[in-house]
């Protein structure tokens, strides 16, 4: 056997994609079970895209103490300093999670996978990396995460641009200095809205071009102090407990009271207790049915919009910063620092581009509606090819040389974000139509999930495990219509969560919207009954 170096060949029982929050999962559980076990990762360090954005106020929008993982020693060891963490704490973690389990050693940094192919004689997967090595594993598992492949439009121009162009994603090591600049930000989703109050405060002149305004929640981040951490450690085992039990995975109470039980005067102490508390209270704990009812969707989203009315000094502005064509959770909304009181600062300027799109870039800016906006710099926060997007971009085939691109030709179909019928013995974590909720959380349910498939598979000397069509179609078909009883499609704007954010990419549910409870007892049931949808060879 060589080495990895080399361009030779290895042998592993598993190769996990990924060392972010769902590949070091992969990696552990996997190790634990006793396997061997290599992790491929493009970046230089353990991260994921807690490695890769390090752009001005990257920072999680879940609170800290849930935004990781159900560890025992690391919610012993591990303090947390803000509510929100910034992303070198959330890298930081990630790093003592590596540490404490030894996972380091088995992963290949500065490495991607390029290929993967699966051999149906030697019912193991082939997989290549972009260093000529190939892996013959027996398990090919991806923990490729939501937002890892970044989405860039095709402005018109933008090579004959002079001034600096600098994508979020893709931030400079040694930072990014505005000061005396004219900068332009193109994007309002979560990570426009992190990074614009923050350049506002450096640049000379800030212009953000919007194309839909964003429903945005007031964070309300702190330090947290001793008494606070105090009072989470005490509780850290009932918290977890409940964030299981979550339907986003969430610290946050879930309402059972609908509108209409309450008076007027109550709906609206209800709905300012929920934006005083900041963060995604208002989708939680205000109302049972924001997601449900089209009444108690628009009754939170006019209430977001009269404190955006009342945070906002210049009237035309605020109208241009209030949300209209979609209903609140179509987009994930972003949960913002300070962001619509940067709208009153003197150097900021919002340019509406929803009807008059950036026509194309000049050497000294860009042109929108025939006028040109100079600019020194330009920061692109334009989003993500979601979920599907970096799996498509390896050449995956399962049985019969059959490409995981063309199956998911209209959109991805699997057995719980899991498995994909055709390619045995491949497994996601975090892969599309996993549940749409906390990412760590999600991590761990569905590293759980593979490593009893897995587990199970050796206990029967089983060399080959297949999810069945009918299992695929099911699940599938359960989740389009779960996600046709919400609200959450309804509305003209394009969303990641149907992939319609990308020009040309098919539009269909990317994630589980039933809630965590509900995914989990549709596995808790597979299991009691020792796999109905599974075949192991
Ligand atoms: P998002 O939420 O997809 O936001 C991308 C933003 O970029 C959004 O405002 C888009 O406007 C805008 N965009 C995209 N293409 C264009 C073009 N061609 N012209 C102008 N504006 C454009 O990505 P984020 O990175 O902010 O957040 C992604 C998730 O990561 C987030 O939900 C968190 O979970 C973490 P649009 O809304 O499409 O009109």
């Amino acid at each position: 056997m060589s080495t990895a170096q080399d361009g030779g060949e290895m042998e592993f029982d598993a190769l996990v994609i990924g060392a972010g929050f769902s590949g070091l999962q992969g990696l552990k559980k996997l190790k634990d079970l006793g396997l061997s076990v290599v992790a491929i990762e493009t970046a230089e360090d353990v991260g994921g895209v807690w490695w890769w954005n390090r752009f001005p106020g990257a920072r999680t929008d879940s609170q800290s103490w849930v935004y990781c993982f159900d560890d025992d020693r690391l919610k012993k060891s591990w303090r947390w300093t803000e509510k929100y963490s910034p992303q070198a704490e959330v890298q930081a973690y990630l790093a003592e999670f590596a540490r404490i389990h030894n996972l380091y050693p088995h992963i290949r940094f500065g490495t991607s996978v390029t290929a993967a192919h699966y051999d149906e004689d030697a019912q193991r997967w082939s997989v290549r990396t972009d260093d000529g090595t190939t892996y013959s594993v027996r398990y090919f598992v991806t923990g490729t995460g939501v937002t890892a492949t970044p989405y860039v439009p095709d402005f018109p121009g933008l090579q004959d641009f002079e001034g600096e162009v600098l994508m979020t994603r893709a931030w400079p090591e040694d930072g990014a200095d505005f000061s005396g600049k004219r900068v332009g930000v193109i994007g309002t989703g979560s990570t426009g809205v992190s990074v614009i109050p923050l350049i506002a405060e450096q640049a000379e002149r800030l212009t953000v071009f919007q194309r839909t305004p964003n429903y945005v929640f007031p964070a309300r981040n702190n330090k947290l102090n001793d008494y606070e951490w105090a009072s989470i450690a005490r509780r850290y085992d009932d918290i977890m407990k409940g964030v299981r039990e979550h339907p986003f995975a969430f610290d946050i109470p879930v309402s059972a009271t609908l509108p209409d039980e309450v008076s007027p005067e109550e709906q609206q102490r209800i709905l300012e207790r929920a934006w005083e508390k900041g963060n995604h209270w208002m989708l939680f704990a205000a109302f049972a049915d924001v997601f449900t009812s089209e009444r108690t969707n628009k009754l939170a989203a006019d209430y977001i919009r009269e404190r955006i009315r009342a945070i906002v000094e210049d009237p035309a502005v605020a109208e241009k910063l209030c949300p209209k064509d979609h209903t609140l959770g179509h987009k994930r909304p972003p949960v913002g620092h300070d962001y619509y009181e940067t709208y009153n600062r003197p150097n900021v300027e919002l340019i509406d581009i929803k009807d008059t799109p950036i026509e194309r870039f000049e050497a000294r800016g860009l042109v929108v509606d025939g006028r040109l906006h100079e600019v020194d710099a330009v920061v692109l926060a334009t989003g993500f090819d979601v979920l599907t997007g970096t799996l498509n971009r390896i050449d995956i085939r399962g049985r019969g040389g059959q490409r995981l691109v063309d199956k998911w030709a209209g959109g991805p179909r699997t057995y719980l974000g899991v498995m994909v019928d055709g390619f045995p013995n491949l497994f996601m974590i975090t892969g599309p139509q996993a549940p749409f909720a906390n990412i760590p959380t999600v991590a761990e349910v569905t590293a759980d999930i593979v490593t009893e498939i897995v587990a199970h598979a050796r206990h029967r000397a089983s060399p080959e495990v297949e999810v069945s069509e009918d299992a695929v179609d099911g699940y599938s078909d359960l989740l389009s219509s779960i996600f046709d009883m919400t609200v959450l499609g309804r509305g003209e704007s394009r969303s990641w969560l149907q992939g319609t954010n990308v020009p040309g990419k098919s539009e269909s549910p990317l994630l589980w919207v039933g809630g965590l409870p509900g995914y989990r007892a549709i596995w808790a049931d597979e299991s009691a009954k020792e796999y109905p949808s599974l075949q192991f060879t």
